[in-house]
């Protein structure tokens, strides 16, 4: 029986990863830091068949400790400070989890044990202020948010580990992913959380910053079986994974209102919120997976409809029980 160590297990990608890997006859670890209140709703479903251990990517001795008792064969280092606009707000912060915190993993792995394989989640935030188009794992980074140099510094010390140790660490460049378990603050979510409600008539309006933006989005259960499949290849490498389609914020509001059959939903929508805008934005990002496509053999299954259905419908499904 294999064994994996996720950190971030009560996120979205954690979430959706111990499943996966449980249906792969995996013993699944999960990292969770200490809160006041216990936040394991995503995987509350699941929690009998995995072990948690406490631990936190600002505390070193906490993950070596915890590498110490689920003696891993692979890591998956999926926890981060992972939202934009917060990493204006608490640009420190934000480089101590998502920067650091992969130093204080991979330290761990080094000194433990350094045949473990580990997972490193990149983001599409690296191209930023693209130079190419589509993106792909040679394209020029140019981060726009203290996030996004962040995850660029996460990158290229999986990719040192890899070269200076002999680490088997793969770097996965994901493009948005979304589903039903996002975070309440991320655009998908906010809109068809907001849509649903509307619908119901427990919300009268949603305050968005610009509908312009494009992105990449794919199906968040999708894109977890990419990242087992990088740690399961003969040589490490890094991967983009994407759909290979765009679609703007505007998109998104548009297709969720369709859902719910509303047609004039710009009376409901209060744009260009000042609340809701960037310092530095990032325009628009569409990825180029062929590389993933011919060696990992992996593609999305799930269009860009199916995804803004599936996520309107499940909020539905809980506003109404509310
Ligand atoms: P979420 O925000 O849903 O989950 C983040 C997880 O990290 C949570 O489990 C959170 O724990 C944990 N965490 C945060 N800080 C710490 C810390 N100091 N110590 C231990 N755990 C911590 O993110 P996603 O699941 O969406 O994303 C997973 C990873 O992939 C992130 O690194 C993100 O930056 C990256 N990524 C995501 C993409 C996406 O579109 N979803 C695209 C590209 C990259 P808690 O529940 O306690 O807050
Ligand atoms: P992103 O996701 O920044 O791409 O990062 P987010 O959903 O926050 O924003 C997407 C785009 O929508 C615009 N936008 C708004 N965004 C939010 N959150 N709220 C609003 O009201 C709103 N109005 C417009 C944003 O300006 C942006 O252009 C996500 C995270 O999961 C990262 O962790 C991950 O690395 C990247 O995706 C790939």
């Amino acid at each position: 029986m294999k064994r994996a160590l996720i950190t971030g297990i009560t996120g979205q990608d954690g979430s959706y990863l111990a499943e996966f890997l449980l249906k792969k006859d995996y013993k699944v670890f999960g990292l969770t830091r200490r809160t006041s209140t216990v936040n394991n709703e995503r995987i509350a479903h699941i929690q009998e068949k995995i072990e948690l251990l406490q631990g936190d990517l600002l505390d070193q001795s906490s993950l070596s400790e915890a590498i110490l008792k689920s003696e891993p064969d692979e890591v998956y280092n999926l926890a981060a400070q992972s939202f934009v606009k917060t990493s204006w707000n608490q640009p420190v912060l934000t480089g101590e989890f998502t920067a650091l915190g992969v130093t204080r993993i991979l330290e761990a792995i080094r000194v433990l044990n350094p045949k473990i394989k580990f997972y490193q989640a990149s983001s599409s935030e690296m191209f930023g202020k693209v130079t190419e188009t589509p993106q792909k794992e040679t394209t020029r980074f140019h981060p726009r948010s203290p996030y996004g140099v962040a995850k660029v510094y996460g990158h290229y010390l999986t990719l040192n580990y890899r070269e200076s140790y002999d680490i088997f660490a793969c770097s996965g460049i994901l493009f948005n992913h979304e589903s039903p378990r996002r975070g309440l603050e991320f655009v998908t979510r906010k809109i068809s959380h907001a849509v649903a409600r509307i619908s119901l008539g427990k919300q009268k309006t949603l305050e968005l910053g610009s509908l312009d933006p494009k992105r990449d989005w794919g199906f968040a259960g999708d894109y977890v079986e990419a990242m087992w499949l990088m740690l399961n290849q003969n040589e490490p490498d890094d991967f983009v994974i994407a759909t290979g389609e765009n679609h703007s914020v505007r998109e998104f509001v548009n297709l969720s209102f369709e859902a719910v059959g509303i047609k004039n939903w710009e009376k409901y929508v209060v744009t260009d919120h000042p609340d809701h805008m960037r310092p530095a934005e990032v325009d628009y990002l569409i990825g180029d997976c062929s590389k993933a496509k011919k060696k990992l053999g992996w593609e999305a299954k799930t269009s860009f409809k199916e995804l803004v259905k599936m996520m309107v419908k499940a909020d539905l499904e809980s506003e109404k029980d509310r």
